[in-house]
């Protein structure tokens, strides 16, 4: 007996230096997240971009770039708010704890199990810095370290340094106290979200300028980035959310899609931008002389993309590719460098991969899928379907299911007085082309001649069976995730549409 007990305590010792090395020696995670960025700004996605990114670039050059990232939709016009709650607590979008008529499916103190609690509970050092608002409070609140601000101005104090500044601060503290635990930063930015107030140098850099007259155009430059490749001076058809704010009143733009509007808003866009990029240089530059870089996962997405023009749209109340579709990288240990992946991820898999990659245990109430096996390169994808939602507006609003290079698009909005289709095959037509990009008028502008194929396919008896099958795709995605609504085309499962909530009880849950 004596013998044994010897021998086990033997054993615990002998592993305990093994198992401390394992614990030191446990990845870091820096989060980069940024407010409002269509994945074709940059280089890596389109070669045509102006845009200068060098450090983001590099990031991309050493880690693995995704072509299929996508966050699942919202029942909101601030987009934001769904999206990263559903990053932070790795659930889909009619199981947060936010929307109408879903508490029920969503387990109560959820804020316990989202990504900074359970990083919290497995040991590592947790931080964050953001904008305010339009995210998960319950999950920010858990990050140990927290300065939060919405900082969109021109200058170093207000603008996208000051983001920077929170993550140098945090490390400079980090070496000075000798902190050998793992850390989780959650580097988040409040730009390229408008106002996109850029700082001068990085302005005249893309000819645009912090443009507020209602009135007057602001100045044409040929710096400017040129027009989105799927631009359109106008929507083909209503959107379904009367008034929102994206599409009628954002500083600089308004309800304006003329080309000079347009190619200074992308210019101010641009220069948001690469003074993000900046701020990620010194970080990673930080990093470096740490020691530390090469034990850190970096991510950089953006909750969502955005369209400025492109279709006729300027926010990200659309279900396109420039705004469903987010730009995702991801380098660290083992990852190859220069790599590529369709992934096929929502941003909701973020939490259970961070997990997988770091041996934290995921918490039962998270329902994402780990992607470690795409960024270890023994899968090229870890879903075959991807379904997405826009419903801030007038119900049931718009749904898109994609699989393959099929993509389908439905808008059911304003009580039946919009009801379209959209069929895009991704491959042959990666811009979604439609009929008004054919417009001479359009081609003048833009200099792009569509493919006489580069079409809506969804009236093309050619391709009725493939409609047939996207149909019933969308329909057997929207049961399998509980979305509480159907459209004009499907059955209505029995199901009681939820109720919207009233402008009155809105106004005074705000005040409160
Ligand atoms: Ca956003
Ligand atoms: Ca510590």
């Amino acid at each position: 007996m004596k013998k044994a007990v010897n021998l086990i305590i033997l054993l615990v010792v002998s592993l305990l230096p093994v198992l401390s090395i394992a614990v030191g020696n446990r990845p870091n995670i820096l989060f980069i997240l940024v407010d409002d960025q269509s994945p074709f700004d940059f280089k890596f996605y389109n070669p045509e971009s102006i845009l200068q990114s060098p450090n983001i670039d590099r990031l991309a050059a050493d880690g693995m770039v995704f072509d299929s990232a996508y966050h699942m939709g919202s029942f909101s016009g601030a987009v934001c708010s769904p999206s990263r709650h559903m990053m932070t607590c790795g659930r889909t979008l009619w199981h947060l704890p936010i929307g109408v008529g879903t508490k029920r499916i969503c387990p109560p103190h959820l804020e316990q199990n989202t990504l900074a609690a359970i990083f919290n509970r497995a040991g590592y050092d947790t931080m964050r810095t953001c904008k305010k608002g339009n995210s998960y409070e319950g999950a920010n609140r858990q990050f140990t370290v927290r300065h939060d601000a919405s900082k969109r101005g021109p200058t170093d104090e207000s603008g996208s340094p000051w983001h920077g500044d929170q993550v140098m601060n945090y490390l400079n503290d980090r070496e000075t106290t000798k902190d050998a635990d793992p850390f989780l930063i959650y580097f988040g930015f409040s730009h390229p979200h408008d106002t996109r107030d850029g700082r001068p140098e990085l302005l005249a850099k893309y000819g645009a300028v912090n443009h507020t007259d209602k009135v007057n155009l602001p100045p044409s430059n040929d710096k400017q980035p040129k027009l989105p490749a799927n631009y359109l001076p106008a929507q083909p058809f209503f959107h379904g959310h009367p008034g929102l704010r994206d599409e009628v009143s954002v500083s600089g733009v308004w309800k304006k899609r003329d080309e000079r509007t347009i190619r200074n808003e992308n210019g101010r866009s641009f220069a948001c931008a690469e003074n993000i990029d900046i701020q990620i240089g010194r970080v990673l530059t930080k990093l470096e002389s740490m020691g530390e870089l090469d034990n850190t996962y970096i991510i950089y997405t953006s909750d969502h993309g955005i369209a400025i023009g492109r279709h006729g749209f300027q926010g990200k109340q659309n279900l396109y590719e420039h705004t469903w579709r987010v730009p995702f990288i991801v380098k660290g240990p083992g990852i190859k460098a220069g790599t590529r992946a369709k992934g096929n991820i929502y941003l909701l898999d973020l939490m259970a991969t961070l997990c997988d990659i770091t041996g934290v245990s995921v918490p039962e109430s998270c329902e994402g899928i780990s992607f470690k096996p795409v960024i270890e390169g023994k899968k090229s994808t870890v879903r075959d379907v991807l379904y997405g939602v826009y419903c801030g507006g007038t119900k049931p609003g718009m749904r898109c299911v994609k699989k393959g290079d099929w993509k389908l698009i439905k808008y059911d909005v304003m009580n039946g007085a919009v009801r379209k289709t959209q069929l895009f095959n991704l491959a042959e037509n990666p811009n979604e082309f439609i009929q008004q990009h054919h417009d001479p008028a359009v081609i003048a502008l833009t200099g792009i001649t569509p493919a006489k194929n580069q079409l809506n396919l969804a009236a093309d008896p050619l391709y009725a069976a493939k409609l047939q099958d996207m149909e019933d795709l969308l329909l057997s995605e929207m049961r399998r995730l509980n979305d509480p609504y159907r459209l004009w085309n499907q059955p209505d499962d029995g199901l009681i549409p939820p109720k919207p909530v009233s402008k009155r009880k809105r106004s005074k849950k705000k005040k409160r």
